[in-house]
């Protein structure tokens, strides 16, 4: 059995554990934070069989890699008779950090 560590950006959390439980993986979510930003992020614990460890990793790739998202508040840029506008910016957002550990003891109580 493995244990698996995934720690994703914190607004991608409960979009993980979905996909996760509907892939019938049970999860237990932590609210953790960086040490380097020092902001919240997310680490997901996913025990599971070694078989699965890789649609596991395929699941969070699928739910949270990363990739590039178009967004509108680059910043105002003056318009015509003085007005403003924002203009599209591409982004990458998401990516997970992964461990996977040996679990040598599991059982339920
Ligand atoms: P990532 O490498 O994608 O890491 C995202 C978060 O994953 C980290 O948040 C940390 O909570 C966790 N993490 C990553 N590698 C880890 C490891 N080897 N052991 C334990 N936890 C780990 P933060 O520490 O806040 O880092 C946010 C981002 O800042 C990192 O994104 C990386 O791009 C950058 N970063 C982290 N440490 C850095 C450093 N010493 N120098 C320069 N940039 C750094």
């Amino acid at each position: 059995m493995k244990l698996v560590y995934a720690i994703v950006r914190k607004e991608d959390g409960n979009a993980v554990i979905e996909d996760l439980t509907q892939h019938g993986f049970s999860v237990t979510k932590m609210s953790t934070s960086g040490g380097f930003l020092r902001s919240g992020n997310t680490t997901l614990i996913v025990g599971t069989q070694d078989e699965l460890v890789s649609q596991a990793i395929e699941v969070i790739k699928e739910s949270c890699g990363e990739h590039k998202k178009i967004v509108y508040n680059g910043g105002p840029i003056a318009g015509v008779d003085g007005a403003y506008m924002n203009y599209p910016v591409t982004v990458d957002v998401g990516g997970a950090t992964i461990f996977v550990l040996n679990v040598d003891h599991f059982e339920k109580i």
